[in-house]
This record gives C-alpha cells, structure tokens and sequence, in this order.
C-alpha cells in the first residue's frame, strides 16, 4: 500500500504536463491519462514472445488473454510516424513481460469502483508493471499498455510512467434497441469499443413503444406478439452473454424498461393496460407537442388498471434478476396528456378532479417500491420531477434509491436536479445526442419552396444540428454548480436513439464523437494550463480513429487524410 502511494507520488512529481502534441513526450493514447511521464521519449522492441503474468480473477484473467493477443498481434500503424520524436531503439532490451498486481480482487464492478491504476514500463526493457486496486482498474491499465504499442515488429514506448484514475463513476454511452433492432454482435462491438475507451456504462434502452424485443420468461408475450419479429428478439441466453461479455470488458450493462409512457409496443400482448396504443399516426390537430418520437401511438401504461402492475412487477422482477447491475432504469420519460386522456377510464378519473400528475404519482408509488425491494438504485429520466405539467412531487422519490439522468436545458436542468439533492447523470440532449441532426422523421416536410424562398415547415432537422466530437468534447457538464453539488454528478451518457439508425450505420454515429465524451470525462478537455486543448486532442483522436478502425469498427473520419499527412 504505502509502495503504491510513494510510487504515485513519485509518478505525479516526475509528470510532464499534458500538452501539445508537438512537444517530445506526448504519448497516443486515448482517453488521456491524468499524469504521465516520459522524460525521454523511446520505444524498444516488443519481444514476440511477450507474457501477461495476471492473478487469477473470473474477468481480469480473460481481459489480460484477450490483450495479449491484441498487443502481440494488432501491429498498429500510426498515421503519423512516431520516429520523429520518438528515439526507434530496435537493439535495445525487449519488453518481455507485463504483471499485474490487483489489491483487492474481490471488488465487484459497481459505480464508484475504484478505477487507477499505474503502469511503469523501464526504459531497460524487461518486465513492466501494472498496478491496481481492483480487477476493474488492472482492465483500464491494460488498455492503456496496448495503446503504447505499435509498428512491425511491434515497439513498445518504454520509460513510461503512468498514474490514472478517471474524473467521473459513470462514462456512459445509451443505446435504443427498440425503434431499430441490433444484433447481439452489435451490441457486444460496441461494448468492447466502449471498454477501449475506458467506458463503463452500456445503457440499454431496451423496450420503447416501436418493438419489445426483449424476451422476458415470465411474460412471454410482450416480445413474441410486440417485437419485429422472432429474429428480432433477444433472449435470456443472449442477455447473459451481453452482461457477462461486458464484465470481461470493465462494461457494467444497465438496463431501462421505459414505462409508464413509451409502451405502445406492450398493447400487442396486452390492449387492456396500455392507452392511446391505437392512435396510429397523429391525428389532424393533434399539438406538436404530443407528437413524440414517431411513433404510432407513443402508448402509456395505464395506472389505474390493476393489470398494470401484474404485468409490469412480472417484467422488473425478471429484469432485475436477469442483469446483476445495482441501477435499474425505469425511464418515465415523456408523458403526453393526450395519450392517457384517450382512455376513458383515466378520462372519469381526471373528471372526479384527479390529475395528470397524480397518476404518475399512483404509478411510481406502486412500481418503485417494488424495484428498490429487488436492491436496485432506480434511474429515470428528469421529466418525472421536471416537467412542466405532469410530474411527482420529491417526497415519491427518495435520494438515496434515486438518480435523475437529465436531457433538457443543458446546465440548467443539471442545476435543479442536484440543488434538490439528488445524483444525476447528464446526457444533455443539446450536446449528447448522437441522432440529432439527420433530418425530419415526424412528418413535417422542409421541401424548399421556390415561390416563397422558405422553407414549408420547421422540419428538416430532428433535434438538429448535428452534434460534433467537438460540441461533445467540450461541454463542461459541471458547469456552474457549487463543489457540493457537483459530487452529484454522477457522470454522463450520450445517447443514441435509433429512430434514424439502425446496424448499418451504428459505428459511425457513435465513434468517434463517443471518444470525445470518453476523454473528457476521464481525464477533462484541457490542458495544464487550463486552456481547451482541441488541436492537441485532433491529431490524437485522428490516430485513436484510425486504430480503432484496424480492430475492426467503422468509426467516421474527423478530417481527410491530407490533413493528416501534412501535419506536424
Ligand atoms: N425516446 C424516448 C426518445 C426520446 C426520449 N425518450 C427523445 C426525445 C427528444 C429528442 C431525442 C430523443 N426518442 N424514450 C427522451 C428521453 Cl431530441
């Protein structure tokens, strides 16, 4: 213990700053670490007979197999050659082994798991060392080594020490499954991409109101009459490789079953509990503001039917059961008041003098009682306590079970939810969202029209613009809170919805603006001098993009290859 104190103490006196990419002892990895050395920047060769001595650990021994069949085999060519400012030293002493020390094995992988580790390779070659507190932080070190290496035969940078640990418990990124169908491989894809980026939260938005692919074994029906179809399901089997593969990734896989509203999809197997199912296509007249999410009737559970929570106790029990993960997403995004006043039982409810809100009250006090009692923190989105019109009062949501994930109003809305005291997690939508941007998908028409000059309508960009790894990279998401509420901010997420994305085009709306969000809430988005350091952070993200590319995902390009070759 007081060794691997002395040796961070050590690690962060010898650190050079992190800066430009210019200077002589920048290293390419992606996220940053928080402190590193490299006093004389040299690689020596990578012995093809290098090991990784690991403990025995169910995880930590499958990661370590994994990476030493990437390291030893991936032989990355970075876009720009490192020989300028880097000393090649072909004659020197090989690297020959990496050993992991972990000092407590026994440490699940929950939010707030400690994540540092430290890694020190001699410039003598020889043997490294990768030193961690958990299993969960050895997997980031891991990560970090292999991106230290490069060429063939491979080189690895030596005399590098490295300290890190990230800014924020929660790195996430959000995945819709249910407007567009993805394939298990997908998901495990992008779960391992997430784990290269030191990424440690799979958000799983599994169910909406356009399919229900998930097979649920108590309540069978929901995917076999609700999903796209029977290829288009995941099954029990499925949701255990997803879990078990993201533990073998430092990936914990949280799951949201998004109820009250956003159900449409449950009227396939069950009319009698869900209102507004039928409402196929808006209806002239309907207000904008009712028109969410394309969908065909956005369907909200019905909380005045007993039925309701039959079905749905059924559903988080197997949920909860099936994924271990100590958070349990249950969405209560989005109410619609015309939704629930399509059904007449709510109707004479609401003409008794009952309210909207409620309602909601009604149905978050019968189903979260229930979720905490399987020994989950519960997750929604803001709108529960936010939204203008229909949301509960605080006292339905105690802090210490509840987390509020925001997406309206940037900072502002971060600001409500942890001055009131409760743990957020911000994915703000004006910077977040990874769908935005790809043009109108709710009917709204932006033909240009030659007579007037204009535009018809205000469609042509759902939740536009775009968002760019530039947009994402630099949002600050505790901007403007005091410290105290700032240690309520969990992390964040960006999101992908999928009405606009489905298997085709998935590695490209995620990465690498997705890394963008990875750096900067692990490591921050400026330098030692405080300043924004995009220019440094372009040319390392070209070269992260370009590896990542190699190990097989189909991230977008950040700029023409010209550029790349012409700078520096
Ligand atoms: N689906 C669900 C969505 C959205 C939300 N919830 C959404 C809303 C606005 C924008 C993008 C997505 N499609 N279930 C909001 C949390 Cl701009």
């Amino acid at each position: 213990m007081l060794f691997i104190i002395s040796l961070s103490i050590l690690g962060l006196l010898l650190a050079s700053p992190i800066s430009g990419s210019s200077q002589s002892g920048s290293i390419n990895v992606w996220p940053m670490p928080r402190n590193f050395s490299w006093p004389e920047p040299q690689a020596n060769p990578l012995s093809p007979n290098f090991n990784i001595l690991s403990p025995d650990h169910r995880y930590l021994s499958s990661a370590a197999k994994r990476y030493l069949h990437l390291i030893l085999s991936e032989h990355h060519r970075p876009l720009v050659n490192p020989s300028s400012s880097v000393r090649i030293n072909t004659s020197a002493p090989p690297l020959l082994t990496l050993a992991i020390t972990v000092a407590d094995l026994t440490a699940p992988l929950h939010h707030g798991v400690d994540e540092s580790y430290t890694l020190t390779i001699p410039a003598a070659g020889g043997a490294a060392h990768l030193t961690a507190q958990t299993a969960w932080g050895a997997m980031r070190g891991l990560e970090t080594l292999s991106q230290l290496v490069w060429g063939n035969p491979s080189l690895v940078a030596v005399g590098v020490y490295v300290w890190d640990s990230p800014l924020f418990g929660h790195r996430g990124l959000m995945l819709d499954t249910s407007r567009n169908y993805y394939g298990v491989e997908d998901l495990l894809r992008t779960i391992e991409t997430m784990s290269a980026n030191k990424l440690n939260v799979f958000h799983w938005h599994i169910t909406d109101s356009h399919s229900f692919p998930l097979l649920v074994p108590s309540e069978p029906e929901l995917a076999s009459k609700g999903s796209y179809g029977s290829s288009m399901q995941y099954s029990p089997a499925d949701v255990t490789k997803i879990v078990e593969f993201g533990l073998e990734h430092g990936v914990r896989v949280l799951p949201e079953i998004d109820s009250p509203g956003h159900t449409g999809s449950w009227a396939a197997a069950y009319p009698d509990i869900v209102s507004c199912a039928n409402m196929f296509w808006w209806p002239a007249g309907v207000d904008w503001g009712d028109r969410l999410a394309s969908e065909p009737g956005t369907g909200h559970l019905n909380p005045l039917n007993p039925k309701t929570y039959q079905v749905l106790k059924n559903v988080i029990h197997d949920v909860a059961t099936l994924f271990p993960e100590p958070f349990y997403h249950g969405g209560a995004d989005e109410i619609v008041p015309g939704c629930w006043k399509a059904d007449p039982t709510i109707q004479s409810f609401l003409s008794r003098g009952g309210t909207l809100s409620q309602l909601l009250e009604l149905f978050v006090n019968s189903t979260f009682p229930y979720i905490v009692s399987h020994n989950k923190t519960v997750v929604y989105w803001e709108d529960v306590l936010l939204d203008d019109n229909i949301k509960v009062q605080s006292a339905a949501l105690p802090r210490e079970n509840t987390i509020l994930q925001t997406w309206n109003n940037g900072h502002n809305n971060t600001k409500r939810i942890v001055s009131s005291g409760y743990r957020t997690i911000v994915s703000s939508s004006e910077f977040y969202y990874l769908d935005c941007g790809h043009g109108d998908f709710l009917g709204n028409d932006s033909i240009y029209d030659q007579q007037t000059g204009s535009h018809a309508k205000d469609g042509g960009s759902w939740c536009g613009p775009f968002k760019t790894w530039q947009t994402i990279y630099n949002y600050d998401i505790t901007y403007g809170l005091t410290e105290d509420e700032a240690k309520l901010v969990l992390g964040g997420e960006v999101a992908l919805w999928s009405e606009q994305a489905d298997p085709t085009v998935l590695d490209a709306r995620i990465w690498p603006r997705t890394s963008a969000m990875a750096e900067s809430l692990w490591s921050g988005n400026r330098d030692d001098k405080g300043t924004k350091r995009f220019a440094e952070a372009t040319d390392r993200l070209n070269e992260w993009r370009s590896r990542i590319v190699a190990r097989g995902v189909r991230a977008e390009p950040i700029q023409p290859l010209w550029c790349i070759k012409n700078s520096g």
